[in-house]
């Protein structure tokens, strides 16, 4: 609950590694909702600060400089300064932008780590740990992958499984392998520090538990942490590396503070180098509220790890709030760096210049928010054309536009008021705490309906008092109307900022008006009469089914890329590995001799309207001709595998998918992906209705 005592408001934002450009992904996940957020808060004139930084140590740098040949240095110094670059092309209002190679932060974290070492905070312990023999060096984090033992996803990383969450001991992952040289590493004894967390859990516990009201996506994956097995672990704060922040104490030599030590302080870093003077305000003042904005895949690190850190240290307040987002997928499929899946924000740009907001609007309205989310090109186009084109956009034009024709641009004066009149001004004013509210409850998508809804309103509005008629017949009147369509349109310039800042820009000039702060958005008379307002410009331009054509054929090309080099990369992984599944259990042969399973030839494929993952076929199974509907259309064009024969369960229960009755179940083989294709390669080879056995 948000305690009414807070004075001050600290958001931060995970800080992204410092090893690619920044795509949709993380737009979607943390960046956009935290910046509307302090948006807001910064519009209601309170005191918040919006910390932000590179994340520039860790493996996935080390590993990035590796496969470009570069030092770790010139990776973090060259994608610091693009992923810097993309935020503030896109209005991400961070109030600090730092990086943790920082001299600030190296201190920072330095002295951090020696006030927990020198309350006695770490134990300190040999253990075994993966060693690659042949790059002579440990495996740490992701330098090693292996299958996670908690979900069986085959790409888990040393340190964490992307797939289920769990944080991971290396020692933990089944069939480990070294992503350096793919060999298998042999166990050797190593020094480390390790955080207690088996003996904080009870802390954690009653910290969580005053917490119960955070987002039940991210209380749930704590929650199920503490309860599962024998709760939290011990946990390494250390690694045997030689890219990071040296551990400052004896006996340490070629040894770095883990990486998700070291860049949570990061933040801490960053506010001090913001505010030299009164950063401690921040951090340690209890009326100061602290929000961390993250992706799903960081939950435990905020959560559990961080505050335990904080709370050991113990000068230090908690989080109030970690407001975590899940996945944003592209297309249907997990956004990849190193499969080249994803909308890189530098390229966007260049392809739909001065199109930020359409992009922060499509992602904040489709936002991950409660579960995965899926980004199109053709949603894209359809909230761009039918939404802000024809919602917002037609109705601010029509007002300037009319604002201009029948007074020269002068805001007319309102004479008397209709019952419709009061009742839409009454409206009018209850917008802000709508959105506010749902802001405030961290719904983003919600607050960005309702701002969507006071356009609609005006919409509604103007073709319901046709002032375009009624100006020959009615001239008092229309006045009336004229000006309360202008309070409107100012009004959605102020609450449209914290979504769409460079729109309430532009409103806010051709309005010819001072930005006004969100208060000023419950008042009905903004626009005072004989205010002259300046020349309207288009706020959005219709998007071509064209320029979707050409994102959607870039798309493929990656697609196309991925098959012909057979990288099977896991997201941000590093090495090409595909995984076979183990086995299912014992099945009998009553059971197996239960299915009909038959040669068949595809004789006509088409698309099923609607959807991208599904082909309408019609087989011929030998035994009839019959309509089948398969969920291959991300891997085949229709036209390409007429033809084609497939092995068909005949004998499946039919099914209703999308209103076609399909009946039968063509088999394919899957990789590690979840990608499809036929078993057989060739076409026609058997009769159909030859019966598999
Ligand atoms: N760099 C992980 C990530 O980019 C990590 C976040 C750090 S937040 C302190 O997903
Ligand atoms: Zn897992």
């Amino acid at each position: 609950m948000i305690a009414p005592t807070y004075k001050r408001t600290l958001v931060t934002s995970a800080l992204p590694y410092a090893n690619g450009p920044v795509h949709i992904g993380h737009l979607a996940g943390c960046y956009l909702p935290s910046d509307i957020f302090v948006r807001y808060k910064r519009s209601k004139g309170e005191d918040v600060m919006f910390i932000c930084g590179s994340d520039e140590h860790g493996v996935p740098i080390t590993i990035k400089a590796k496969k470009e040949g570069i030092s770790p240095q010139d990776v973090v110094d060259k994608y610091h300064k693009m992923m810097g670059d993309s935020f503030k092309e896109f209005g991400i209002s961070f109030d600090i932008y730092s990086r943790t190679s920082s001299k600030t932060h190296h201190e920072t974290a330095s002295d951090f780590f020696k006030v927990l070492y020198d309350k006695g905070v770490f134990t300190e312990e040999i253990t075994e740990q993966y060693y690659d023999e042949e790059a002579k060096q440990f495996l740490a984090d992701r330098y090693i992958t292996g299958t996670c033992p908690k979900c069986s996803n085959p790409n888990a990383y040393g340190d964490q499984c992307e797939q289920c969450g769990s944080t991971l001991n290396a020692t933990e992952l089944i069939d480990a392998k070294s992503t350096l040289s793919g060999s298998k590493p042999v166990l050797k004894e190593t020094k480390n520090w390790f955080l207690p967390l088996d003996k904080l859990q009870p802390k954690i516990q009653a910290y969580l538990d005053q917490h119960k009201d955070w987002k039940s996506n991210v209380y749930g994956q704590c929650k199920s942490w503490l309860d599962s097995g024998d709760g939290l672990q011990p946990r390494a704060m250390t690694r045997d590396l030689d890219w990071g922040v040296p551990v400052p104490v004896k006996d340490a030599e070629g040894k770095v503070l883990y990486v998700w030590f070291d860049a949570p302080i990061g933040y801490i870093s960053a506010t001090k180098e913001l505010r030299p003077a009164d950063w401690e305000l921040y951090w340690k003042d209890k009326e100061t509220r602290l929000i961390h904005f993250i992706g799903k895949d960081n939950i435990v690190f905020h959560c559990i790890i961080f505050p335990a850190m904080l709370m050991e240290h113990g000068d230090f307040i908690l989080a109030d709030n970690v407001p975590a987002n899940e996945f944003l997928n592209l297309e249907g499929d997990k956004i990849s760096t190193s499969r080249n899946w994803a909308v890189w924000l530098h390229e966007y740009l260049i392809d739909f210049k001065d199109k930020q907001d359409v992009l922060r609007y499509t992602l904040c309205s489709n936002a991950p928010e409660t579960k995965d989310n899926d980004f199109t090109w053709k949603d894209f186009q359809t909230k761009n054309n039918s939404e802000l084109v024809a919602i917002l956009g037609n109705f601010v034009n029509r007002t300037l536009v009319l604002t201009h024709k029948f007074y020269n641009g002068s805001v007319p004066h309102a004479e008397t008021f209709t019952k419709e009149d009061l009742l839409v001004l009454e409206q009018l004013a209850s917008f802000p705490d709508k959105i506010s509210s749902a802001i405030e409850h961290f719904k983003f998508r919600e607050a960005l309906a309702e701002m969507m809804n006071l356009a609609r309103l005006g919409n509604k509005y103007l073709a319901e008092t046709e002032p375009w008629k009624l100006i020959k017949t009615d001239e008092q009147r229309v006045k009336t109307i004229m000006n309360i369509a202008l309070q409107i349109t100012c009004n959605l310039a102020i609450v449209s900022e914290p979504f769409l800042p460079f729109t309430s820009a532009k409103l806010f000039t051709m309005l010819n008006m001072p930005t006004l702060k969100w208060h000023a958005a419950k008042q009905t008379t903004n626009m005072a009469a004989g205010h002259t307002i300046n020349k309207d410009e288009l706020l959005f331009a219709k998007i071509e089914d064209t320029e979707m054509e050409a994102q959607i054929q870039k798309l493929a090309e990656s697609k196309k890329a991925i098959a012909s080099t057979g990288s099977a990369t896991a997201t941000g992984s590093a090495t090409a590995t595909e995984t076979i599944e183990p086995s299912k259990p014992e099945t009998s042969f009553d059971d197996f001799s239960k299915m009909d399973i038959r040669t068949g030839t595809i004789l006509e494929a088409e698309r099923v309207p609607k959807t991208d993952k599904l082909l309408k076929l019609k087989i011929d199974t030998g035994i009839d001709q019959r309509t089948v509907v398969s969920g291959i259309a991300e891997y085949y064009k229709p036209e390409d595998i007429i033809g084609q024969q497939v092995s068909i369960l005949v004998n499946l229960a039919p099914r209703i998918i999308k209103g076609i009755e399909s009946r039968g179940m063509i088999l394919m083989a899957s990789n590690s992906k979840g990608e499809l294709s036929f078993i057989n390669a060739s076409k026609t080879n058997f009769n159909n209705g030859s019966e598999i056995k």
